[in-house]
């Protein structure tokens, strides 16, 4: 076995790699870029080089110096976990050529899967069921318009080069085709450079699931069962699971079998994943094969019982595989929910910021939290904004999806926005429960995904003033009796109709609470509705009754910020002072990022004179373009990012001088 191996990545996946193969008596090398310098990966590591500035291609992506560093620090072989440089065979053919084992498949079975053209016909060659459609060489628009008949309608133009969803177009009817055919070949050529199409009969209600397969040196293969990864959004894997609902026993052999035959046919070793279009039917067919290990391998693991990255070290040092087919058993049922830094309600665009506050549900045999960072790390526009991956087990599916509202009720985070409550949603939603699933969930089920509050904002202000008054009578001195008349702050008086006022601003809405202490509780009046209030403190757990109704929540609390975590939700308030004299002061013409995101094109040069509405930059988040206008007529004064740079939200693009400055100079 390896002594010492060197992880290329960070986050959770370069934590994964290491907890395993520390467990091995392997040590480990980190990389790590100035912005990680004080990450989870680094600190877990035996030792760790710095590779260079944030951006990953000065970084994460520096094949040269990565080697480079693997060699100087005596590993023996390199994890590209996932992403990064994962699915690069230069990197996987230097790797080799400097004598060091890339711990993953051969360069060539990573580029043939780079085609999707390419990938079908070795597909098709080792009897792998394919969507019927067209994947020949000749893309004359007479050939395709043919072929189109042929498959029939609906159809999907599928670019070649294309994969995780970009350059697809549906055609209805034959009318459409020529159309949809030259747009969508304008589409490709500019993403990848490569205008070629294929044709597949087009699934209106298709299921991902994909099979996770092993290969070793020696050229044997074995299937671990299935993941049902079906719930995503714009192609991003939310919610995975295993096995999937509803496939039977005959279906998953078939699916195994076929997905082996796939892994033998590129001569594949290691981990990887053959992804199936599953119809309501119950047939299957071939869409791409990933030549990695996955984010979502955990579920596997779960359900499965084995450490798959225990499997992708002994595969890669050339031992044959730990269990043959008849070995591997599944039991009991999987979920994983990722957890990431963005804003559901704001088209779930990332999220940057501190996490300030960060607690995790406790990890058990049913409860497993993969993460790369801890309370007080810096989530940067840089990388993935995955946070981490929350991944239960239990018996059956029903066991699993409550274990999974549970962990994700313990699971708070202040800081940064993130998509807890909508995971919380999703996994309880009804539709969910019955596994009626398929690859539109989230579009279909949306008025289920963002519900009320459960938490009402009588009830959440009652619970702000609760901790509030536990906090302040736990900071007095004369605590000892809780009830004590001494105890009692100032303003306080003993059976006196004096109450405390109290103002808590929530959404800039100022509410006046009035406060009443009696003997062993509160009174607590909002607006015009009054509570009782008997309120307990222990840590950041405040456990209420009011008005008989019993609640815990946790509470943080940073400055004058309150958050009330309750059932998966966070409520926001403020302790409110009044502002005086302050007003916004917007500068003139100063335009800023709305979000997080990359410029993609600067449309104007400094000295440029520019009308009201006039789009000056464009910039992309989440593969979604915003066009940034000129707010009113003037010159363009400077410009402070390039195209391609990436941008915080608030940062400053560009000046515009007005021209109702001059004018209004002018006599
Ligand atoms: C399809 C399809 C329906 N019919 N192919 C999307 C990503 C790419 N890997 C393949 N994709 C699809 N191919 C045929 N013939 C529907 C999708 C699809 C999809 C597939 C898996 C997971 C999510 C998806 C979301 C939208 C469309």
């Amino acid at each position: 076995m390896f002594s010492k191996i060197l992880i290329a990545n960070r986050g959770e996946i370069a934590c994964r790699v290491i907890q395993t193969a520390h467990r091995l008596g392997i040590r480990c090398v980190a990389v790590y870029s100035e912005a990680d310098c004080d990450a989870r990966h680094v600190a877990l590591a035996d030792e760790a080089f710095l590779l260079g500035p944030a951006p990953s291609n000065e970084s994460y992506l520096r094949a040269d110096k990565i080697i480079q560093i693997a060699l100087q620090s005596g590993a023996q072989a390199i994890h590209p976990g996932y992403g990064f440089l994962s699915e690069n065979t230069d990197f996987a053919e230097a790797c080799s050529q400097n004598g060091l084992v890339f711990i993953g498949p051969p360069a060539s079975a990573i580029a043939a899967m780079g085609s999707k053209s390419a990938a079908k016909a070795i597909m098709e060659k080792a009897g792998v069921p394919l969507v019927p459609g067209y994947h020949g060489a000749a893309q004359d628009v007479e050939t395709l318009r043919a072929e189109a008949l042929k498959c029939g309608f609906p159809l999907l133009l599928k670019a070649v080069a294309g994969g995780g969803g970009k350059g697809m177009r549906v055609v209805n009817q034959i009318e459409e085709f020529d159309e949809a055919l030259s747009a969508a070949r304008r589409e490709a050529k500019n993403a990848f450079g490569n205008p070629d199409m294929l044709l597949e009969r087009y699934l209106t209600q298709p299921r991902h699931v994909e099979i996770q397969v092993f290969c070793d040196s020696q050229g044997q293969g074995v299937y671990l069962a299935e993941r049902d990864c079906s719930v995503q959004r714009r192609h991003q894997k939310v919610l995975e699971e295993a096995p999937a609902p509803g496939l039977s026993c005959e279906t998953r052999k078939a699916m195994g079998d076929a997905a082996v035959k796939a892994a033998q046919a590129i001569n594949y070793v290691g981990a990887g994943t053959v992804e199936f279009l599953y119809d309501v039917d119950g047939s299957f067919f071939f869409m791409e094969m990933n030549t990695r290990l996955q984010v979502e391998h955990p579920v596997t693991e779960m359900v499965t019982g084995q450490d798959l990255v225990e499997w992708q070290l002994r595969v890669a040092e050339g031992a044959p595989l730990p269990l043959k087919q008849d070995e591997i058993r599944i039991r009991g049922h999987a979920l994983e929910a990722r957890i990431y830094a963005e804003d559901p309600d704001n088209d779930f665009l990332p999220a940057t910021g501190r996490l300030d506050y960060l607690r995790t549900p406790d990890e058990s045999a049913h409860v497993r939290v993969d993460t790369g960072v801890v309370e007080g790390d810096e989530v940067s526009i840089h990388y993935d904004p995955m946070i981490a991956k929350l991944i239960v087990w239990d018996e059956n599916r029903d066991q699993a999806i409550n274990r999974m509202v549970q962990a994700l009720e313990q699971y708070r985070i202040n800081g940064v926005k993130t998509n807890i409550r909508f995971l919380h949603a999703l996994a309880d939603a009804q539709p969910f429960r019955e596994a009626d699933l398929d690859t539109g969930f989230i579009e279909k089920h949306r008025a289920l995904l963002f519900p009320p509050p459960k938490l009402d904002l009588h009830r959440a202000l009652v619970l702000a003033a609760g901790y509030l008054l536990e906090q302040t009578r736990s900071n007095n001195p004369n605590n000892e009796d809780r009830w004590s008349p001494f105890a009692h702050q100032n303003s306080w008086r003993l059976n006196s109709e004096y109450a405390k006022p109290l103002a808590l601003k929530v959404d800039d809405q100022v509410y006046e609470l009035k406060v009443l202490e009696k003997n062993q509780y509160y009174e607590v009046r909002v607006a015009d509705s009054l509570y009782t209030l008997h309120a307990e403190l222990s840590g950041d757990q405040l456990k209420a009754v009011i008005n008989g109704h019993r609640i815990s929540v946790h509470v943080t609390q940073k400055d004058k910020e309150l958050v009330i975590f309750h059932e998966g939700e966070s409520f926001h308030c403020e302790a409110h002072e009044e502002t005086y004299g302050l007003e916004d002061i917007e500068a003139e013409g100063s335009l800023t990022a709305p979000m997080n995101g990359s410029v993609v094109a600067v449309m104007v040069q400094p000295g440029d004179a520019v009308k009201a509405g006039q789009t000056l930059v464009i910039m992309e988040a989440m593969k979604m373009e915003h066009a940034i206008k000129a707010p009113l007529d003037g010159v363009v004064d400077e410009i402070y990012f390039k195209e391609g740079e990436m941008v915080s939200e608030g940062a400053e693009l560009l000046s515009v001088t007005s021209d109702a400055t001059e004018e209004d100079a002018a006599p």
